[in-house]
């Protein structure tokens, strides 16, 4: 997808603040610091719309971004941060999984996985609560551009196994850095773009009756 369009249109913690165009919606999901605003702004050719932390645990709310009138990214608050306190951390806990839970915009959730490092057990609880309720997953293995070339492939299989990933889930080698991956992520997600639109004809063809 070519983008030209993008608004940060709002920040939310409770569902009467999650915005009401009804667009599909695409949420991050990682370990705190691992990169998904950084994988937002290259997804969108935006160099730092999504704000970008020198320090880890930046992001704090949900963060809908509007994508050419088509679909929403939602950036979301990185867990595993070990600076938070007991009540922040049951906050975000909440707020996250009232979203993922309820949320019928909610299409796939982009996890976000460091290629550099085994899947932390933070990253195997959130991957087994997203196929707990059934959530489309697309995995992306970020910070390529960290890890030799001819790693990639065996770095790629540890998190399927790691993680113990349903062979039906795809998981994509990226990296904000350089761009790689770019066009595979766009290809996943347009994928559950194309089924709105048949709705859409759908529709349309009740109306002519
Ligand atoms: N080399 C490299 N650095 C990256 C990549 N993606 C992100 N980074 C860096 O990693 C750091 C964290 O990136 P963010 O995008 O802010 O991470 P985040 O997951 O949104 O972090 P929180 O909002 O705190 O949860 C920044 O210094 C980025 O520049 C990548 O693909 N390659
Ligand atoms: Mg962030």
């Amino acid at each position: 997808m070519k983008v030209h369009n993008v608004d940060m249109i709002m920040s939310a913690v409770r569902p009467e603040q999650y915005p009401e165009e009804g667009y599909p919606e695409f949420a991050l999901a990682g370990r705190s610091n691992v990169g998904k605003s950084s994988f937002i702004n290259r997804m969108i050719g935006r160099k730092a719309l999504a704000r970008i932390s020198a320090k880890p645990g930046k992001t704090q709310t949900l963060n809908f971004y509007k994508i050419e009138e088509q679909l929403f990214f939602v950036d979301v608050p990185g867990y595993g941060y070990a600076k938070v306190s007991k009540s922040e951390r049951e906050a975000w806990g909440k707020m996250i999984e009232t979203y993922l839970t309820a949320r019928r915009q909610l299409k796939a959730v982009v996890q976000i996985i460091d290629l550099r490092h085994e899947p932390t057990d933070d990253d195997c609880m959130m991957y087994d609560f997203l196929k707990h309720y059934e959530i489309p997953t697309i995995i992306i293995a970020t910070k390529a551009d960290k890890v030799k070339k001819g790693k990639w492939e065996h770095n790629k299989k540890v998190i399927k196994e790691v993680l113990d990933m349903d062979p039906r889930d795809p998981i994509i080698l990226f990296s904000s850095e350089t761009g790689k991956g770019y066009d595979q992520a766009w290809e996943e997600i347009e994928k559950y773009l194309g089924e709105d639109l048949e709705d859409v004809d759908l529709d349309t063809t009740n109306m002519k009756k």
